[in-house]
Formats: structure tokens, sequence, C-alpha cells
């Protein structure tokens, strides 16, 4: 029988403010309350190593205590827990290794795919621009890429293969917002996840000004207080671009 896309409301679409959290790093209970009643849109659960069922289990379950929205950044098979609400599968478009592009999923595919919940499944194309990040040495990533170069893989994802979210990662440094705004305002179709060093609130207010979406990571785990002051930033921000007539 034939069977045809149909297309669900995006579990994402809402997101301007975002913690990550790794299910490798460990949080003390109090700060994670901290985190889920901070008034973040929702917590994404994804690394880049160390990754394991057990892990992601345990945090999902500690999450749950709390209302907000939690999704999963699905890297690797090990980590596919059931009940989140929604699936993010990164491809990293500077790659020069197709495992990292659409290898390893499409070998999960051949293994998992006729279980996958696709209504809550959602490509993610990242363009990794801090060389220096652990996601840049683990796939070799070609992060030195110009303005240019950048645009031509956010129109190749956005336009050409047409993902629903294109990730910007600057993981461990503050990115350019100028070329963040250029890439946004260039998309047709994509939400643009901007990721990277956010550790201030102004820092925090300029990223909300130049992508859709918001992603804290690093900060939560070495300054807390620091973390939790860039979800009113995001907030803030946002509700004075609402008011730009
Ligand atoms: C990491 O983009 C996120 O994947 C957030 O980056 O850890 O630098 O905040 P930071």
């Amino acid at each position: 029988m034939e069977e045809r896309m149909i297309s669900f409301p995006s579990f994402y679409a809402e997101w301007r403010h975002v913690f990550k959290l790794d299910p490798d790093r460990p949080i003390a209970d109090e700060a994670l309350e901290r985190v889920c009643l901070s008034g973040t849109d929702a917590i994404l659960v994804g690394g880049s190593s160390g990754v394991t069922y057990d892990n992601t289990v345990e945090l999902l379950s500690r999450i749950r205590r709390y209302e907000l929205p939690c999704a999963c950044e699905l890297t690797d098979p090990a980590g596919a827990v059931p009940g989140f609400d929604g699936y993010l599968v990164p491809m990293v478009l500077n790659t020069p290794h197709r495992e990292w592009l659409i290898g390893r999923q499409a070998e999960a595919l051949a293994d998992y795919g006729r279980l996958m919940p696709w209504e809550s499944v959602a490509g993610e194309a990242y363009i990794v621009l801090n060389g220096e990040a652990t996601v840049a040495r683990l796939t070799e990533a070609e992060a030195d890429l110009t303005p240019a170069q950048t645009v031509a893989y956010a129109q190749l994802a956005d336009r050409l293969w047409r993902v629903p979210v294109l990730y910007l990662e600057y993981s461990g440094t503050f990115g350019d917002m100028a070329l963040v705004r250029k890439v946004r305002d260039g998309l047709s179709q994509a939400r643009l996840f901007y990721g990277g060093g956010v550790r201030t609130p102004e820092q925090a207010r300029e990223a909300a000004a130049a992508a859709h979406t918001v992603i804290v990571g690093n900060v939560v785990y070495d300054d807390l207080p620091a973390a939790l002051a860039t979800v009113p930033a995001v907030k803030n921000s946002v509700k004075e671009q609402d008011h730009v007539f």
C-alpha cells in the first residue's frame, strides 16, 4: 500500500530558548529543578559522546517530574529511548565523512526504521563552525567556512533538501551574529537553531535577535545562575522584536 507523507505540527516550532543537557554529565536534583522551572521552552537531551540507553532514560525520567517539553537529539541508536516529546536527527553538512552526514542514520534506519515514531521525528542539519568543539573533532568538520560557503550549506539544507531545522553550531564559543542573521534571513522554511557560548544575558539577547531558537549548553554545568539568566534575556528580546512593526 502506498504510504503518503502527512505533515504533522512540529514539536519545536515555538521554541525560543532551549537548554541542552548531556546525559553523560552529572547534574544535581536541585540544579535540574531550577533548569526545568526556569521558563525555558524545552530541554533537549543529547551529547557528542558517552550517551547510553541507561543514562538517557535516567535523565529523561528526572526531567519528567516537571511539565516542560523534552526532546532527544538522536546521534546514536543506543540513546533511542521511547517517551520523548520529539526526536531530532542530526546530519553534519560540513563533515568530509559520509558516516556523520547520512551513513550512521541510514544504518540505524535499516535496523529501526519501521519502529520510528515519524510524526515526532525531524531532521536537523548541522553546520559546525567552531573547529575546537567536540563535535567538530569527532566529525572532522571543516569548520573554517567562508560566509558564502556557510550560506550555500544553509541553502542546500533549507531549499534543496527541505530539512526542517538548521543548526549553526559554535559549541564552546560565541559565534558571528551577523552571519547567523544572514543565514536566517535567507531561509525559506527551516527553523534556525543557534548554539554556542551563550553565557550572558547580552549574548542571549543578541543570539535571540539573530536566530529563531537559542540553545544554551555548557554554562548550565559551570555557572547555573548565569545559565538561568539567559532565559528572560531571550524571552524579552523576542517580545521586543514582536513589537517592532
Ligand atoms: C551545544 O550548541 C550547544 O551543542 C550549546 O553550546 O555548550 O557552548 O552553550 P554551548
